[in-house]
């Protein structure tokens, strides 16, 4: 998946009309949205084809499946059929599970992402321990697109090193959660950005000037 300016935006407003005046604003910088439970749960799945119809916008559906692989199947079928092009999908659950949504996936040509880490406090207790052996997994599983945390860049770059250079790997935790951008892009492909940007008083503004400090850096790189 190509996504421009390395940035995706994750809309976790509760109102779609509150979504839509945010990706209107910052419409000309983006082209890859990722929505999850609240929009979806207090707006519906056609959430995604709202967005679809509105906005030239690809949709990662971050519903983060974790199910049996029966239950996956259903959830991956509903999100790809409502218009998604890619969903999240736990890696803990094991390959059977992460399985069905890869099948779905494949049936309607998108993609599937595997939640490797997470970002929260919370993922040091058990999450943590088994990362390196989902992220294992999904290679063995030919999966080419994974998600892993900004703001612990210890464990990004690890799940870096395991799935290689020519996967996909897109990041959380940037901005509000203290993930910073410059260096999350040492190691992951594109940035999950949401608050920081979505709760901006000018959300334009916010993402023109981390588009720009891209621009300076790679300026500097050439300059020096
Ligand atoms: O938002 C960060 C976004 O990324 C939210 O939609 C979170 O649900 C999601 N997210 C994480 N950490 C993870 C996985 C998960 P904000 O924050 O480990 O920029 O407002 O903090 C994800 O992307 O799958």
């Amino acid at each position: 998946m190509n996504v421009k300016n390395n940035i995706i935006l994750a809309m976790d407003l509760m109102d779609i009309l509150d979504s839509y005046e945010v990706v209107e604003k910052i419409y000309p910088y983006i082209d890859t949205l990722k929505i999850g439970y609240p929009l979806t749960l207090a707006e519906g799945i056609k959430s995604i084809k709202f967005f679809k119809e509105n906005f030239d916008l690809k949709i990662i559906c971050d519903y983060k499946v974790a199910d049996i692989p029966e239950t996956n199947s259903k959830i991956a079928d509903l999100s790809f059929g409502a218009g998604a092009d890619a969903i999240i999908s736990h890696g803990f659950i094991g390959k059977d599970s992460v399985e069905a949504c890869v099948d779905i996936a494949d049936s309607y040509g998108g993609d599937v992402f595997l939640l490797t880490e997470m970002s929260h406090d919370g993922a040091k207790m058990f999450l943590q321990q088994v990362s390196d052996d989902i992220a294992k997994m999904g290679v063995e599983m030919g999966i080419k697109n994974y998600v892993a945390p900004s703001n612990r860049l210890d464990r990004l770059s690890e799940i870096r090193n395991i799935i290689g250079k020519d996967s996909f790997l897109i990041s959380p935790g940037v901005g509000t959660q203290g993930g910073n951008p410059k260096d999350t892009l040492k190691y992951a492909d594109a940035l999950i950005i949401g608050r920081y940007i979505y709760e901006a008083d000018y959300p334009e503004k916010t993402i023109t000037n981390i588009i720009d400090f891209f621009d300076w850096l790679v300026f500097k790189c050439f300059e020096f």
